[in-house]
């Protein structure tokens, strides 16, 4: 199986497993509901949740120990998805292919449905059900919030990267640096997340821990020049939203910046660090080393 199996074949997993979570009240707040199930069920690559279930194997964690853990991850990621969509903020009408939740339901349910996802993340992760001890289980709660967070984490990426958009470019110092901090907390805090709970999930030392968040942190920047290059050059129907916002937008982005021959190269170099990172795992990093490989060439 090649990696894009391996990563359809767990999503068709992860998928089976989500209509557990979402009971349907069969009073009027149902709307809500459907609308978070709606955008969580809304197609998506599950690489988050991949990443996490993959590296917790390499500490020979089992897939269904982790999975609640994955499953909080995507509801939280779907959440800023949701967000990221609505007209206040990038204003989009199409995500993963279908109509964005505001769209399909309206703006007030949208940021309902945003607010119930992130909120039922940390539910799910905090419940005594999970084979999960209550220490590793708080360790995780509170290593999500931080990533997900205002204080150097995915919210204050994005408010960072909405005052760039509202600024003029030519008078921001130091562009490179900016772009790098947005990268770093929009976009990278939940995938460093993704794999450093996989690690806390093993019990990894320090060394190892260090290892993954530095692998982490090399494909998460990776992914998003990739994320650039496509809204430049990519096919709008396999991204599955709408493209070249960027340019229109005139943000600040890795292709803006650099250019896209110089965006690939930062992007190919970013892939074999990452890999080098694994070393100290040998032969059982094998899937994280497919899934660096993939991250730096993905189509959509
Ligand atoms: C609203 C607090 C708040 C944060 C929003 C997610 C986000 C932060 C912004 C989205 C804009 C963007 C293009 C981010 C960069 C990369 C990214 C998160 C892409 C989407 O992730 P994929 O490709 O999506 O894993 P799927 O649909 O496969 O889950």
């Amino acid at each position: 199986m090649d990696i894009i199996e391996k990563i359809k074949d767990f999503a068709g997993r992860f998928n089976q497993g989500l209509d557990a979570y979402f009971p349907m009240p069969q009073t009027l707040d149902c709307r809500v509901v459907e609308a978070m199930k709606y955008s969580v069920k809304n197609g998506g690559k599950r690489l988050r949740p991949f990443m996490l279930c993959e590296t917790a194997k390499i500490f020979g964690v089992e897939e269904n120990v982790a999975m609640p853990v994955a499953t909080a991850l995507e509801m939280l990621h779907s959440y800023s998805l949701i967000h990221d969509d609505l007209p206040a903020m990038d204003n989009d009408d199409l995500r993963r292919g279908k109509p964005t939740c505001h769209k399909a339901f309206d703006e007030a349910t949208a940021i309902l449905a945003g607010d119930g996802l992130l909120t039922y993340a940390f539910g799910i992760i905090s419940s005594d059900s999970l084979r999960i001890s209550p220490q590793i289980r708080c360790r995780l709660i509170n290593m999500l919030s931080s990533a997900a967070g205002s204080f150097d984490g995915m919210v204050a990426g994005q408010m960072i990267d909405l005052a760039v958009e509202n600024s003029d470019l030519n008078k921001i110092q130091n562009k490179e640096s900016v772009i790098k901090r947005i990268e770093e907390l929009k976009t990278g805090r939940l995938l460093r997340y993704a794999c450093e709970a996989g690690a806390v999930l093993g019990g990894a030392d320090e060394k190892e821990r260090a290892a993954i968040v530095e692998y982490s942190r090399k494909i998460g920047r990776s992914f998003q020049i990739v994320d650039d290059i496509l809204d430049a050059i990519g096919d709008e129907k396999l991204v599955g939203k709408t493209l070249k916002k960027d340019k229109n937008q005139n943000k600040l982005t890795f292709v803006n910046l650099y250019g896209l021959e110089t965006a690939r190269k930062m992007s190919d170099d970013l892939i074999a660090e990452a890999k080098l990172a694994l070393s100290v795992f040998g032969e059982k990093a094998f899937v994280l080393h497919e899934l660096a490989d993939y991250m730096g060439s993905r189509q959509y």
